[in-house]
């Protein structure tokens, strides 16, 4: 580990624990549900296994309201389905190989590819709060990397160009975005908005890019979705606040379930 951070939790010890618990051999595919996005989950149906995500090795408790903390393994057709309910932020402190430990579990758990859902702030002139977007590519604003030693892994085309195509599939009014990621748990300043923006974001949050790149180094295809919860720092006037991000989430939570559950169901 990198001097001051906690040893990387292990995550085949985890996938095996979950097997165990679970009583599936493998699983295809993995979801990450953000901020806004739990209620979505009730959208794919009744799981299998619901277990808190402290009953695997390496899992921290949920820090951030609306983030339940439980795992789910779903029979979705053929394929079996990890849905994580919640995700450890860095801002969190335990430090980047926990940010990253749920995604690294899915694929030592067998998912070969990673649904990873936000909610953030929208930049783009014309964004709306309760509207999906297809991440394209992020900034990573946190100056850390989730990889540990001189592996260099390519990120070109990182959220998959193939999953992004069978999303707009399922629904031709997706657009898509550049998500920024900055380390938080403060929101962005004005300022820092219009640099970002200057930059070619068109989304902003405290997530997704880290597990993105450890999930892309991990062997996995990515897939990221962000739900617009608000418009960002600066662009309305108003505050901004988590309430309105899990409000947002509610809202929208039947289109979002259905969105997922129509795009799992064709992966
Ligand atoms: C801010 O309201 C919180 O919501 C988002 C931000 O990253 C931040 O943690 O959470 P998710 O990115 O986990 O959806």
């Amino acid at each position: 580990a990198a001097p001051g951070l906690p040893p990387a939790p292990d995550a085949r010890a985890a996938a095996a624990r979950l097997r165990e618990l679970t009583g599936a051999e493998t699983h295809d595919v993995a979801l990450v549900m953000g901020s806004g996005w739990v209620p979505a989950a009730d959208a794919l149906g009744a799981p299998e296994s619901d277990l808190p995500v402290t009953d695997l090795p390496g899992f921290a408790p949920p820090a951030v309201e609306g983030h339940a903390g439980r795992i789910r393994s779903y029979r979705i057709g053929e394929k079996r389905a990890l849905v994580f309910l919640g995700r450890t932020h860095y801002y969190e402190g335990h430090g980047v190989a926990a940010v990253t430990h749920g995604v690294r579990t899915a694929v030592a758990a067998g998912c070969k590819t990673v649904v990873l859902t936000n909610g953030c702030g929208g930049l783009r002139a014309g964004m709306r709060p309760g509207q999906p977007v297809l991440i394209s590519d992020h900034i990573n604003l946190t100056a850390v990397s989730p990889i540990v030693g001189a592996n260099f892994v390519d990120l070109t085309d990182l959220y998959s160009t193939r999953l992004r195509a069978l999303c707009k599939e399922v629904d031709d009014t997706l657009e898509e975005g550049v998500y920024a990621q900055f380390p938080g748990p403060h929101y962005e300043t004005p300022a820092e908005i219009h640099m970002i923006r200057t930059l070619g974001a068109d989304l902003v949050g405290m997530s997704t890019a880290l597990e993105a790149i450890a999930a892309r180094e991990a062997g996995a295809e990515v897939l990221g979705i962000s739900l617009v919860t608000n418009l960002a720092a600066g662009m309305t006037g108003e505050p901004l606040n988590h309430e309105e991000v899990l409000q947002a989430g509610r809202d929208s939570a039947a289109r979002m379930g259905s969105l997922l559950a129509r795009v799992l169901g064709r992966l």
